[in-house]
């Protein structure tokens, strides 16, 4: 494996493990922060990685700002601590791709510089001087779709036909991102399972996987674990893992190529099913 992404890497399906390094993550909230006075475990951080790769994990997603629906906003500065030093420390010790879950320009940046392989953009490079670092960093980008901002995103989102709609608005990203010098081939879109969406839009943004695979593009699904499952199933975040695999199934099915998830044990054995079946 390599710590950069290769043009056919995305040519079968991919499993990119959440690796969450804020004290308040929706699932492992906080697990790998020691004592409060010590911050981050970095030894913690490795082991983990190193568990996570044994599972099947072929890309770490490294955040620092939690963007589960009401969480509160971090400073550039905590970005910066929480983010780089991981990245740092995984591409030093492991070959494995490291993405970077960030809206900052200057994290993408620096990111990059420490060997980071791809951006996780959940805001789509709308920040002030996002799209020019993601350019200057040639790296693969992912685009998520969202309506709203994480603190309230949830509260009134609205939409006539929310497939439509959110295929429209990647069209329009999409040439706005290559008209600024992203490659095409470096673009990487995400419907935003939860983000600024009903259960309504969720199901029906997850049905129509394959019209957004069909732009051309890889697509990620992140359903892993999310309060969608939580609805639907009347189960505690604890125990949506069936769930969550049922989701993570069907997104291979119709296409996606690349699943962002908590648990990577399992859904490397359901991608096994996948291409065996295939
Ligand atoms: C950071 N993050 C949380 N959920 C996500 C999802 O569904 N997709 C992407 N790309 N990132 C996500």
């Amino acid at each position: 494996m390599s710590n950069l992404i290769q043009s056919a890497f995305f040519s079968r399906p991919r499993i990119m493990a959440v690796l969450n390094v804020t004290p308040d993550s929706f699932f492992d909230g906080g697990r790998l922060y020691g004592s409060s006075a010590s911050g981050l475990d970095l030894d913690a951080v490795l082991m983990k990685v190193e568990a996570l790769l044994e599972d099947g994990a072929d890309i770490i997603d490294v955040g620092g700002e939690s963007t589960r629906p009401g969480a509160a906003p971090v400073s550039e500065e905590e970005e910066h601590e929480r983010v780089l030093p991981v990245v740092r420390a995984i591409v030093e010790r492991f070959s494995v791709p490291v993405s970077v879950d960030t809206s900052t320009a200057s994290v993408m940046a620096a990111a990059a510089q420490e060997g980071a392989a791809l951006i996780n953009d959940v805001r789509a490079l709308q920040r002030p001087g996002a799209m020019a670092a993601a350019v200057e960093s040639a790296l693969p980008v992912c685009l998520m779709h969202m309506q709203g901002q994480p603190s309230s995103m949830q509260e009134a989102p609205v939409y006539e036909d929310v497939v439509s709609e959110v295929l429209a608005w990647f069209d329009k990203r999409i040439e706005l991102c290559v008209n600024q010098g992203l490659k095409k081939q470096n673009i990487i879109l995400d419907p935003g399972i939860g983000f600024g969406k009903l259960d309504e839009h969720n199901l029906a943004l997850l049905k129509a996987t394959d019209q957004f695979v069909a732009k051309g593009h890889p697509v990620l699904i992140g359903v892993s674990r999310k309060s969608l499952l939580g609805r639907l199933l009347g189960r505690e975040l604890d125990q949506r893992l069936a769930g969550s695999l049922a989701l993570a199934y069907d997104a291979l099915s119709r296409g996606a190529t690349i699943l962002r998830v908590h648990d990577v044990a399992e859904t490397a054995d359901i991608r096994a099913i996948y291409e065996f079946l295939r």
